[in-house]
């Protein structure tokens, strides 16, 4: 009886779980994307803007947009059987910059999404990364009628570091997002090697 688990086959695995943030401007996608890949129905804390919080969220841009996320999205992918990632959608209005540090505590690493039309938009999410340390990826989320440009060129207006991968997605579209959190998870470990490699040399 001790062994009556593995009698019926494989053990069970206990899967990693990895903590990945979302972070970018408002209005670019972020709440999207944790929607497309999650299976778990995402808990999104979202109010109506009110007239209240217009003079402060800039909405230009970003017509058609009535309801801003106030906390974070979260959700759930299992990538493989043993491994699953837990996303975290950052707030994006500077006035919750607050919650990045406890949020990004624990976390492998993060996607960055970037909208070409408003890019600077994303210019706070790639700093704060960047001075923490936090392994991530920008995902030029590809709006209809937005201009496309080389990825050289997006690279250089961010002026990103050359090991932060980029890559063009689509935050509505689920093998798009997942591609874009595998890349997030092999950046990160890639990262992490690195690291222990230069500390113990
Ligand atoms: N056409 C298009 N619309 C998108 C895409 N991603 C998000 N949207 C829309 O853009 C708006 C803002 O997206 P949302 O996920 O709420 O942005 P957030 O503020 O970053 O969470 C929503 O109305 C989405 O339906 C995309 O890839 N293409
Ligand atoms: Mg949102």
């Amino acid at each position: 009886m001790i062994f009556g688990r593995s009698e019926r086959g494989k053990p069970p695995v206990e899967p990693v779980t990895l903590k990945i943030l979302v972070a970018g401007g408002f209005g670019v996608g972020k709440t999207t994307l944790v929607g497309a890949v999650s299976e778990i129905r995402p808990l999104r804390t979202e109010e109506l803007l009110t007239e209240a919080g217009r003079p402060v969220d800039d909405t230009s841009g970003v017509e058609g947009k009535h309801t801003t996320t106030v906390a974070m999205d979260f959700g759930r992918i299992t990538l493989r059987e043993d491994l699953v990632l837990y996303l975290f959608g950052t707030p994006g209005q500077e006035r919750f910059w607050f919650m990045w540090d406890e949020l990004s505590e624990g976390a492998l690493g993060a996607v960055v999404l970037a909208d070409t039309r408003r890019l600077e938009d994303c210019f706070a999410a790639v700093d704060y990364f960047e001075r923490r340390e936090i392994p991530f990826l920008v995902g030029v989320n590809c709006f209809e009628g937005a201009p496309r440009y080389p990825v050289e060129d997006v690279r250089q207006a961010l002026d990103l570091d050359d090991g932060v991968p980029l890559m063009m997605c689509d935050a509505r579209d689920r093998e798009s997002v997942k591609e874009a959190l595998i890349g997030v998870v092999q950046h990160a470990m890639a990262y992490a090697a690195d690291r222990r490699q230069t500390v113990a040399t």
